[in-house]
């Protein structure tokens, strides 16, 4: 197997890998659990999370499901804030999964320890934020944005290209003072990109696995499984999810981002007792 970074480091602490992050959405429209959780009930699901094996809890409050339209700041900042309080209150650890440096930083203060930035941290405002707080970081892959990005996605070599970005965005995180300890690379599976680039990602994550930092993958209920499957509904895609927890953990990722932890853990416990995932691999 490929080489694992054993250890995660966050504000104010170190989380040891491979880990499981449960989501929870705070929006109306997130393609999968849009609208079920809001105030307290998101609180109530994100420590439900928890209790089924999610080691962190990924909050958003914007959708980016293919064709979204953002949102302003103030309304992100109304959906998240008292969640992520709530949650990290609790003792829960907390990334917060935003795009814009005031909602992160805000975050932040509320008591989130990791920024998990679908934008691949491209404002030198948000690098600002990460460094300065300490905070853990993910840096993920997205080919355009949200509203148009599965028009027409293409790329000459998806695996060297998405490679080549993640690297180049690593160089200008530590450039700007972010530990490199505290990042973590995601390829973003259904983020400008077809089916057959998503199957060739995952069948080429070892490739990944060798640009020396730690991968989340964020495969759950996703797109590509429905159509794989043919399964539409995507809350009836957590069984597929599970079994490809397994198979990236497998690979070498070091986190996967998921709706239902439980089938997840399984997974990872498993993969441990077959492949020493942290120790047989250095
Ligand atoms: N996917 C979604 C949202 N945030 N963050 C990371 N790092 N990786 C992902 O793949 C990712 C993400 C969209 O899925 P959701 O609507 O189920 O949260």
């Amino acid at each position: 197997m490929a080489p694992a970074v054993p250890a995660w480091r966050i504000r104010d602490g170190e989380l040891d890998l491979p880990l499981v992050m449960g989501i929870v959405n705070v929006t109306p429209d997130s393609f999968s659990d849009g609208g079920l959780w809001d105030g307290d009930a998101a609180v109530r699901h994100g420590l439900e999370l928890i209790e089924a094996g999610a080691d962190i809890v990924d909050v958003g409050g914007e959708s980016t499901r293919p064709g979204a339209r953002p949102v302003d700041e103030k309304s992100e900042l109304e959906r998240v804030l008292g969640v992520v309080e709530g949650l990290a209150s609790a003792g829960a650890v907390v990334s917060i999964d935003s795009m814009k440096p005031g909602v992160a930083r805000a975050a932040l203060d509320a008591g989130a320890r990791i920024v998990n930035d679908v934008g691949g941290l491209a404002l030198p405002e948000m690098r600002s934020v990460v460094a300065e707080s300490g905070a853990g970081v993910v840096i993920m892959h997205m080919q355009g944005e949200p509203r148009t990005m599965q028009l027409d996605p293409s790329y000459d070599d998806v695996v060297a290209d998405i490679s080549e970005f993640l690297a180049d965005r690593v160089a200008s995180a530590i450039a700007d003072g972010i530990d490199r300890s505290s990042i973590v690379l995601d390829p973003g599976i259904g983020f400008g990109k077809t089916l057959e680039h998503n199957l060739e990602l995952i069948r080429r994550l070892p490739e990944l696995v060798g640009l020396g930092l730690p991968l989340l993958v964020g495969a759950s209920r996703k797109r590509f499984l429905g159509s794989l499957l043919g399964i539409e509904d995507p809350t009836r895609r957590d069984r597929a999810t599970a079994i490809l927890s397994a198979l990236l953990f497998e690979r070498g990722a070091g986190v996967v981002r998921v709706h239902d932890p439980a089938g997840s853990l399984e997974a990872l416990t498993l993969v441990r007792a077959i492949v020493s995932v942290r120790e047989g691999n250095q």
